[in-house]
């Protein structure tokens, strides 16, 4: 069952468990934590665009601690820019939920209050647009996905055909874009005379707030160029690095909840015990001391963000691709592979590690370890398949860009080429137990269609594919190495499987 289909309309429930909300706070057992502050009295400071599992299971935590240190004009507001799924869900909660943390098997339960409101885009824009000209809020924050940006993935930049952003230019006052909604938001504040918010993008892009500053900048400029001169001059976008495995919600953890509630929440969070953020400290006008519970402040995120992104999210990708194709359903089941372990190694050890600046106190090939023992968790059911989603927007970042440097500076790229093959065989849709799925991503319809009609040669396939630039830089699809790597083993895939393809590949080194 996938999220949206679990919630319940008008957030009336049939079951007979209560449900979460601020009067049954006080029903909750002693074990379970819950907000010490009184929510009545803090204030927004905070927007939050983009209201799925991670922002809950990162910035709501890292708030909620500022909160409860007794700041209380930083509580935020959540905006569902997708559906109003979440929204529906949890408004009837008073915005509470739970965040699961299963520690040896132990459920450990904390209720969330940071989230003061929950709007939707859909069908709240004017209640959006104004809360996000209100003096109080200072910070915009996001969590929209690296397509929520409407860039082009392969340069960053904006995608200026993309039909949202079309839209938006068209009809620049009732924005569905996020760029679109930004400006908007900004050129309002502008003309209201309220001082500029900052802009807290939380998305793993590669130097996220710089790529969407040139983003937004460019949307504004195409409105009008004074006023992308305006967000070019005075908004602040600083950097972040941002890390939680958090999985999509599944109905088991539900009932998990609310076992330990003995409530009803019907979209509480289950993620890991590790979190980090790693955050520019630029802020224009203040910011929560997200410090008190472990926030890194820094003057520069970029190592700490190159780490995370290739090391932890390219490691995923790799497991991922090879994993869907295999039938391999959760990341935990792919660390118990006798192969796929390997193969994230030889990733980090040969591909990725030497790519990387030093990172200020921190030891990588350890780092690299102890992501193997997150990825091993096995009471985080990460599916394979929803990590497989957007492939277009994610290669590049993750694994693409290392490999060009490992080819500029004389090296072939080990792994990389294995994975880019094991997204090209994805493209077909089915697995190799005749499973069939489907590809997420911003441009299945022409992936999936290049797939179709050369999916019966490896090289004819490989070579439709590294033609669309909007995901292969040319420079890295030049070098006729990387090129005969990946069609190799996608013949392998195509013609031998993944296991026998890695183990061939394994035992050739
Ligand atoms: C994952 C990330 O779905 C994905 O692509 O790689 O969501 C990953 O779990 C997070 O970035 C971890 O911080």
């Amino acid at each position: 069952m996938n999220e949206a289909q679990t919630v319940t309309t008008g957030g009336t429930t049939t079951g007979s468990t209560p449900r979460l909300s601020t009067a049954t706070l006080d029903r909750l057992p002693p074990a379970v934590k819950r907000p010490g502050y009184d929510r009545a009295a803090v204030t927004p400071g905070i927007v939050h665009l983009g209201l799925g599992a991670f922002c809950r299971a990162h910035l709501g935590v890292y708030t909620e601690a500022v909160l409860e240190s007794g700041a209380k004009d930083w509580g935020i507001v959540g905006v569902d820019m997708l559906s109003p799924a979440i929204r529906t869900a949890l408004k009837p909660q008073d915005c509470l939920y739970t965040v699961l943390n299963r520690i040896d098997g132990t459920d450990r339960l904390q209720v969330i209050g940071s989230f003061l409101d929950m709007l939707a885009t859909g069908d709240q824009l004017a209640e959006v647009l104004a809360l996000m000209i209100d003096p109080k809020i200072r910070i915009v924050t996001l969590t929209v996905t690296e397509k929520g940006y409407c860039q082009d993935p392969a340069t960053g930049t904006l995608d200026e055909s993309h039909p949202a952003i079309v839209a938006d230019l068209a009809n620049p006052t009732v924005p569905r874009s996020v760029p679109g909604l930004l400006t908007e938001a900004i050129r309002l504040r502008r003309a209201a005379g309220v001082t500029p918010f900052t802009v807290l993008v939380c998305d793993n892009l590669a130097q996220n707030g710089i790529k969407v500053r040139r983003i937004v900048t460019r949307f504004a400029d195409l409105r009008d160029a004074d006023l992308g001169r305006f967000i070019a001059d005075t908004i602040a976008f600083p950097c972040t690095m941002v890390d939680r495995i958090t999985p999509a919600t599944q109905d088991a953890e539900r009932a998990a909840v609310a076992a330990g509630l003995g409530l009803e929440d019907q979209w509480p969070v289950v993620t890991e015990p590790f979190r980090q953020w790693v955050i520019e400290d630029r802020f224009a006008t203040g910011r929560p001391a997200w410090e008190l519970d472990g926030a890194i402040m820094v003057d520069d995120v970029h190592p700490f963000e190159m780490m995370k992104l290739r090391c932890l999210n390219g490691a995923h990708s790799t497991l991922a691709y090879l994993s869907v194709v295999a039938g391999i359903e959760t990341i935990a089941d792919a660390m118990a592979d006798p192969y796929l372990p390997s193969v994230v190694r030889r990733l980090w050890d040969e591909d990725l590690i030497a790519t990387l600046p030093p990172v200020p106190g921190t030891d990588v090939p350890a780092y690299t370890v102890e992501l193997e023992g997150r990825f091993r968790n096995p009471e985080i059911r990460h599916r394979t398949l929803q990590i497989s989603s957007d492939g277009s927007q994610k290669l590049g970042p993750r694994l693409l860009e290392a490999a060009q440097e490992r080819i500029a500076a004389g090296f072939r790229p080990s792994v990389i080429p294995l994975t880019v093959a094991a997204w090209m065989r994805f493209l077909l849709e089915v697995d190799e137990n005749g499973t069939a799925y489907a590809v997420a991503d911003p441009m299945a319809d022409r992936l999936t269609g290049i797939a179709r009609a050369h999916g019966g040669s490896a090289t004819d396939l490989a070579d439709a594919l590294f033609a669309v630039t909007e995901i292969f830089p040319p420079e890295l699809v030049a070098d006729a190495g990387f090129r005969a790597s990946v069609i190799g083993h996608l013949q392998s895939l195509k013609d031998h499987g993944v296991h026998a393809t890695l183990a061939a590949f394994l035992g050739g080194r």
